[in-house]
């Protein structure tokens, strides 16, 4: 047998094409870096003792396409070391068998987000997962997941790829969530993979993996029709499976469109079920089209649950359009706001969910204490969009400008920092202060992108008063590509990975 020969790039050198996608803060960075103790103004806390990872899509080559969305650039993934007051940086691309291929050829074999149909043929059938949405620290095991495959594990010090990661082939699904959640008391994950049984199938497989990182429990569901389905949540009784009109379609792929659009025509579909329960016992609540990427949390009291998520009329990602009606994208419905579902299992099958708005401005990345996660929080963290920056015109995920600290006991934000002109926000994490702090004590961490240097900060923000302003900054002499989702290991779970 013979390999398939590899197609050779047609000229010299290489640069990325004149689009938005590769300009500003989605430049693409493609730098591996080892920096020892970053320049830092203020104090660092002595007690952050830990990793920060972050995971950022950082396209190694312009797609073979000749344009892209963001959700589509290779894994890089950055690792800021914090002991005693000090922090180095080290970042790496996951070495996916994408990234592998198409640095063989030195071109993009791969083309559009989760259409294989636009693939170059000598890479028919070999995964595409690009592992740069998320990163999971369970079982002693560092993953990056990305919802189109299997996670990757990766070495917590060296961030070499270890490859992919089934679970010791306890997760047979060839997709897995990018949001698996975790029950802190039990150290049991919650996952899930969407289009499990294919390319715009239906399915959805569910797993419950013990504290060793052993699936204890799986089960097979249909939704009642195919959707992103990004975040889930899962409460002390309950998983929900939010299956909302961010639809896909098999005729556009093999046309070489996009995954997924935007359809205003169809309602949006909660799946309630007990959390070790059996398919037979899903339950499916509707209402309204409405879009959320992400929720902070859900807790249930008997059989209500309260859902909380940054919640949109509509897909509020301006690249899902047209939607499936010819609509456009409206800029007034795509706003995400600190919104709670609840819903009552008891009530039957096919009834609806009750919706109520907590908060006006726009909220992305939301996040909670994850000591409490899967019982009843009271208090998140969100980036905000503030009117008045350069880069607000507008909302979205490349406009936060702040963070807000919301109190769902009393429904309402009691703090918020909002960054000096020109600089927006990448995603924070919350550190506590220490095990036993009160829920919500602690630091924020998060990228600042400072639009005058065109170069990274790390805020480290104390959420006792957010208002005050980073208590330390560290500067990094490079730009990092607008990052997705990351994660905190203390410094004493790391060494037993
Ligand atoms: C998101 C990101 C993704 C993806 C699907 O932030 C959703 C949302 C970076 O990839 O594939
Ligand atoms: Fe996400």
């Amino acid at each position: 047998m013979t390999a398939p020969s590899t197609p050779s790039p047609s000229r010299t050198g290489m640069r990325f094409p004149d689009q938005p996608i590769y300009s500003g803060w989605d430049t693409p960075s493609r730098v591996e870096a080892d920096l020892f103790e970053i320049l830092a103004d203020g104090e660092i806390p002595r007690d952050l003792c830990g990793r920060y990872y972050q995971i950022a899509p950082d396209p190694a080559f312009p797609n073979r396409t000749g344009d892209d969305i963001p959700f589509n650039g290779d894994g890089m993934l950055r690792m800021f070391t914090f002991a005693d007051g000090h922090v180095d940086y080290r970042s790496r691309y996951v070495r996916t068998e994408k990234l592998k291929l198409e640095r063989a050829a030195r071109r993009s074999l791969f083309g559009a987000y989760r259409n294989p149909y636009t693939d170059h043929v000598t890479v028919a059938g070999r995964s595409r997962g690009a592992a740069n949405t998320s990163v999971a620290f369970h079982a002693g095991k560092l993953l990056v997941l990305k919802e189109d495959a299997r996670p990757t594990r990766i070495d917590t010090d060296s961030l070499e790829t270890d490859g992919v990661w089934d679970f010791d082939g306890g997760v047979s699904s060839p997709t897995f969530t990018a949001h698996p959640r975790v029950d802190p008391v039990t150290g049991e994950m919650f996952a899930f993979g969407f289009e499990a049984k294919g390319l715009a199938s239906r399915d959805i497989a569910y797993y419950v993996l013990d504290a060793h990182g052993k699936v204890v429990h799986e089960v097979w569901l249909e939704a009642p029709y195919t959707s992103m389905i990004h975040d889930f949540v899962v409460t002390q009784d309950y998983v929900i499976f939010p299956v909302m009109p961010t639809t896909t379609d098999l005729d556009r792929l093999k046309a070489g469109g996009p995954h997924w659009k935007w359809d205003p025509s169809k309602e949006t579909c909660l799946g309630v079920m007990p959390r070790y329960g059996t398919a037979d016992q899903i339950r499916w609540y509707r209402g309204p089209a409405r879009w959320a990427y992400h929720f902070f949390n859900a807790y249930n009291e008997g059989t209500t649950t309260h859902i909380d998520g940054c919640v949109a009329e509509a897909q509020a990602a301006p690249f899902m359009y047209p939607d499936t009606l010819g609509g456009q994208y409206d800029a007034t419905k795509g706003v995400n706001r600190i919104t709670r579902w609840t819903v009552d299992y008891a009530a039957d099958d096919g009834k609806g969910f009750e919706e109520q708005v907590l908060q006006p401005e726009f909220t992305e990345f939301p996040l909670i204490d994850d000591r409490v996660e899967t019982g009843r929080h009271s208090i998140g963290f969100a980036g905000a969009c503030v009117i008045g920056d350069e880069h607000k015109g507008g909302n979205g995920i490349g406009r936060l400008n702040s963070i807000l600290r919301y109190e769902f006991d009393k429904q309402q934000a009691t703090g918020q920092y909002v960054l000096p002109e020109h600089f927006t926000f990448q995603e924070p994490v919350f550190v506590p202060r220490s095990d036993d702090a009160s829920e919500g004590d602690g630091y924020l961490l998060a990228l600042a992108n400072n639009w005058t240097t065109m170069l990274n900060d790390l805020f480290i923000l104390d959420t006792a008063d957010l208002a005050a302003g980073p208590v330390a900054t560290l500067h990094l002499p490079l730009r990092l590509r607008s990052g997705i989702h990351g994660a905190w290991v203390p410094e004493h779970l790391v060494q037993v990975g």
